[in-house]
């Protein structure tokens, strides 16, 4: 589905995808986000991966491909790809595709003996991956995978088992904490995620012809303890009527256009949730404070399961 049909259809239902928010300039704002004090999940999970690259390395063996899901500026990947032996292709999947030839540039300067072969795809539809040419490990970073519903969170797991054909899969999961931590991290004091939350708007603005005011819609971010999720919202600040692509939306103060969902696991969690999806969960990786967590998982079944599925 195209972010035409599914913006609008998301504006009946008030809850829009959150994979829209990625257009160039969405992902500058992401990658502002990923520098700002209070999100700690980006310099945390850096530093597991620049403490452990070694352990990594040893585990994913020489002559691996690396494809990872979600790339973006591919800033994580180098710090594995720097400690693997003769890494022998990258393959970036991203869903901006213009984001994504920047970066696999900048990657073939900095590695000129590595293949990199991105992929401009929305890989929670379908992915269409190149036969692989060496043992295929996948590479989730970023706790993405927070992004989705548990059980859709499930059987993209399953999905990403099939594609990496017996190969394993590192992941990073962001962890239950103290509230407050989340709360700042997602309601930063410069306001960038706010810009990054209102530029769905800006972005309809830019590509359907909408007339959404940025200044008549707060940016609301909020943790769900029974949930265990924080929830990013655009409220309607008064009360107010937009036209997008033709079609008028109403809206009352105080109406609530649900952005995102960000869930967070216990270690054993995401353990039992990778089970469900026909991985066998390995070595978790955390750092002293239990921030965020690594997760090496094998499909379950091993080399038996690797043509089926
Ligand atoms: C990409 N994703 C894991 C980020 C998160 O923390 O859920 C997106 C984000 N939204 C607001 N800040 C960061």
């Amino acid at each position: 589905m195209n972010f035409h049909e599914d913006f609008v259809a998301g504006l009946r239902e008030r809850r829009i995808a959150p994979k829209w928010f990625y257009d160039a300039e969405g992902s500058r704002l992401f990658e502002r986000i990923c520098e700002l004090p209070e999100y700690y999940p980006t310099r945390t999970e850096l530093a597991l991966l620049d403490r452990h690259a070694d352990e990594f390395a040893a585990r994913i063996g020489p002559g691996a491909e690396i494809v990872e899901f979600g790339a973006g500026a591919s800033v994580k990947v180098r710090l594995l790809l720097q400690a693997l032996e003769a890494p022998r292709r990258f393959v970036p999947v991203d869903i901006s595709g213009e984001h994504l030839a920047e970066a696999a540039a900048a990657l073939r300067a900095d590695f000129p003996g590595l293949a990199v072969e991105p992929l401009a795809a929305d890989f929670t539809a379908s992915l269409a991956l190149p036969p692989p040419v060496g043992r295929r490990i996948g590479f989730f970073p970023g706790s993405s995978i927070g992004n989705f519903e548990p059980d859709e969170a499930c059987a993209l797991l399953a999905r990403f088992r099939r594609w990496l054909d017996g190969g394993a899969l590192l992941i990073g999961v962001d962890l239950i904490k103290e509230p407050a931590l989340l709360h700042a991290a997602y309601n930063d004091a410069r306001g960038v995620t706010a810009a990054f939350n209102r530029n769905l708007l800006a972005r309809a603005n830019r590509e359907l012809g909408a007339d959404f005011d940025l200044s008549a819609w707060a940016h609301a971010a909020f943790y769900h303890p029974p949930l265990r999720r924080i929830e990013m919202h655009l409220v309607s600040r008064r009360r107010q009527a937009v036209c997008v692509a033709g079609e008028v939306f109403e809206f009352d103060e105080g109406d609530s256009l649900h952005t995102e969902n960000s869930y967070k696991y216990s270690v054993d969690g995401f353990r039992a949730l990778a089970r469900r999806a026909g991985f066998e969960p390995g070595p978790v990786w955390t750092d002293a404070a239990r921030r965020f967590s690594l997760h090496w998982l094998e499909p379950a079944g091993g080399v038996s399961e690797r043509t089926s599925g």
